[in-house]
């Protein structure tokens, strides 16, 4: 038995996680889901990256400490990932007390190969990315690759040698393994090194939300020795050396191409100069962009959230979506039109089509039992078994190669094959002849089929794989094991049983604004872009005089615009993130205000928000409150805001 430790970016907790966010730790989640199936001993990880200049600053601006911010955000991501189904084995924080110890004892073992010394740093410094930057990386105040904004940084700090480790790096690039993929990446990272290093500063003066430098208290580690430290915590590193043995080292860093020279320049070097071995691979995947190509961003306001999206889409539509739209090495534009077309024609249409229609034939005309019909040699019954076999083949050859649209192009080419099969040999003729040996044979061909169709399907579709399987009788995880795809694991006599549809389809032509609350009104104002046309709302209660009492039912309360981006297809509405500071975290509110506001200059905005409105679906967008704004002369709209000292959450009266 192989083991598999595969592991995902920590995810930074300034703010609220996004499609990008869930893609690394779906993908990770279908990897582990699969080796288990074939039997390896998996263990993944993902979790949050708590500490650092980036969340402190954050957390000064929300008014909470760090711990406090972190805490609360960190337990959103791990919220998420539950309500993805995600089968994470640990979810790491770097607050975590192991981790704190392990990032400390990293430090102790640089140290103790003299590749540690203290000096001055003076350069540029992002805080978004929390990165250093040469300057020839740097243009009108900005990082060239990522566009993060720089500022100029003086302070005493320990640096890493990292300049010893050239040779060695180059070296591993190189090795036949080829440990840094794609290609084009590794071409990437042993092209920056090949043009010298620089050793690198690991230590901040300026700040102190971060883990403690051993014995110089006046330094906390660079975010970054602390963050990538947490694979070792994981596997147990410097605390637990049975443990150790077993997972370490990784067998998979899953990370995004933003973060590629942390992970395969100086975490390989940190490895090397402690004396540990080296990740086996560190897989860069592409980016999710808007239609012109941008990556989201909470900067630029075009993130797209997944709380959203689980309002509408299954768990399996938009696993399937995220894992066989782009290839993983490259970049892809998140359309929801692409998932909604992928449901209907592949998941609907293919896939759950072929298993309703298969289960029902057989509740009809075997009478649910599994017929007796796995022996057979009628050229396409066999074809169909080699079909099978081969399918199964290329499913652990594409993710053996980090490709799961290939695999789930191949499984997805099993379902047509099989559907095909039902075509031509028409079990609805076969029952009307008195031929019920080939009827048996070719209704147990199909249904095995499914099984084996199901069983490959689980890693990336679990939940419709496991409402099929138990349409076959069959459950749990020895169900799912690859070493049961042998022909003829379907047993005769079983109970079949339709499941209800797999997969519904989708009508991407929502109505517009169906309120979703007891009570809501689809004409509230400022919520869309009906009323938003409809001119000033105090026209229509002009006169009237209501007590103090009725004016306490209405919550006004300060929040800040995380987020902006246009709702598609409607030109006067924007979808905002906006955090009232609450625990559950920041809301999604739908303003009818793209026309006077373009997204970005939104962002970081203080506004009145009416806090205890029932929620709405605008344009088949849930808006969960309301922003206050008076029409101008000029007809357009203007928001009433707040300066940033006012706290998150406080309650206008
Ligand atoms: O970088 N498309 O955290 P982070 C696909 N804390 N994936 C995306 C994406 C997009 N548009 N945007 C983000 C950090 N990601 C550090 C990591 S690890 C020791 C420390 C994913 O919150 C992708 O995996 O900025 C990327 O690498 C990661 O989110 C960055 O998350």
């Amino acid at each position: 038995m192989s083991k598999f430790y595969v592991t995902t970016p920590i995810y930074y907790v300034n703010g609220a996680p996004h499609i990008g966010h869930a893609y690394t730790t779906v993908v990770a989640d279908a990897l582990a889901r699969h080796y288990r199936q074939r039997g390896d001993a998996v263990f993944f990880m993902t979790g949050t990256d708590d500490h650092g200049l980036k969340v402190q600053r954050a957390a000064e601006e929300a008014g909470q400490s760090p711990k406090a911010l972190a805490d609360r955000n960190s337990a959103v991501y791990a919220g998420l990932f539950e309500q993805l189904g995600l089968t994470h084995d640990r979810f790491i924080r770097t607050t975590d007390p192991d981790h704190e110890a392990a990032a400390v004892e990293l430090v102790r073992r640089m140290q103790a190969a003299g590749d540690i010394y203290l000096g001055h740093y003076e350069g540029w410094y992002a805080a978004s990315d929390e990165a250093f930057y040469d300057a020839s990386e740097i243009e009108d105040g900005h990082a060239r690759g990522s566009g993060a904004k720089v500022e100029w940084v003086q302070e005493s700090s320990y640096f890493f040698r990292l300049s010893r480790y050239a040779e060695r790096l180059l070296a591993w690039y190189a090795d036949p393994s080829a440990p840094v993929q794609p290609e084009s990446r590794r071409n990437e990272v042993a092209s920056f090194v090949a043009s010298g290093l620089k050793d690198l500063s690991i230590s901040r003066t300026t700040f102190d939300w971060g883990v403690a430098w051993p014995d110089d208290p006046e330094h906390v580690l660079y975010v970054w020795v602390d963050a990538l430290t947490n694979y070792l915590t994981g596997a147990g590193a410097f605390a637990d050396p049975e443990r150790m043995a077993r997972w370490w080292p990784a067998d998979l860093h899953l990370i995004g191409k933003d973060i590629l020279r942390f992970h395969a320049v100086y975490w390989p070097a940190f490895l090397m100069s402690a004396g540990l071995d080296l990740p086996r691979q560190v897989l860069a995947h592409g980016w999710w962009v808007d239609e012109r190509g941008e990556k989201g961003s909470k900067s630029k306001g075009n993130v797209v959230e997944v709380w959203p999206l689980l309002e509408r889409y299954t768990l399996d539509s938009l696993r399937y979506f995220l894992l066989r739209e782009k290839p993983l090495a490259t970049d892809g534009v998140f359309s929801e039109r692409r998932l909604v077309e992928r449901n209907n024609n592949e998941l609907a249409d293919n896939l759950g089509n072929l298993v309703n229609r298969v289960l029902k034939m057989v509740e009809r005309y075997e009478g649910g039992i599994v017929p007796d019909g796995h022996r057979s040699d009628a050229a396409r019954d066999q074809e169909l078994r080699e079909r099978c076999q081969a399918t199964r083949g290329e499913v652990e050859a594409a993710i053996d190669a980090r490709e799961p649209n290939v695999a789930l192009e191949a499984i997805f080419a099993l379902s047509s094959a099989c559907n095909l099969y039902v075509n031509d040999l028409r079990p609805w003729d076969l029952a009307k002849s008195d031929d019920p040996l080939r009827l048996s044979q070719v209704l147990y061909h199909a249904l095995e089929s499914i099984r084996q169709i199901l069983v490959l399907a689980a890693a990336f579709l679990p939940d419709a794989s496991r409402r099929g399987m138990a349409g076959l009788s069959l459950g749990g995880d020895a169900a799912l094991a690859y070493a049961g795809l042998d022909w003829g694991g379907l047993p005769v006599g079983a109970r079949v049983k339709a499941p209800a549809l797999l997969f519904e389809k989708i009508d991407l032509d929502e109505p517009d604004a169906e309120p979703t609350g007891e009570g809501s009104e689809p004409g509230s104002p400022m919520a869309h872009e009906a009323s938003a046309s409809r001119g000033p709302v105090a026209e229509a209660s002009a006169g009237t005089t209501i007590g103090m009492a009725d004016f306490e039912r209405v919550e006004l309360r300060i929040g800040a615009i995380l987020a902006a981006e246009p709702v598609t297809g409607a030109d006067r509405l924007l979808r905002l993130s906006v955090d009232l500071g609450e625990a559950s975290g920041p809301r999604q509110i739908v303003a009818g205000i793209a026309e006077s506001y373009a997204p970005a200059a939104l962002i970081g905005c203080r506004v009145a928000v009416v806090a205890n409105l029932a929620p709405a679906r605008i344009r088949g967008v849930e808006s969960q409150g309301m922003l206050l704004a008076a029409q101008t002369a000029g007809g357009g709209l203007e928001l009433a805001q707040f300066g940033q000292d006012v706290p998150l959450g406080t309650r206008i009266r």
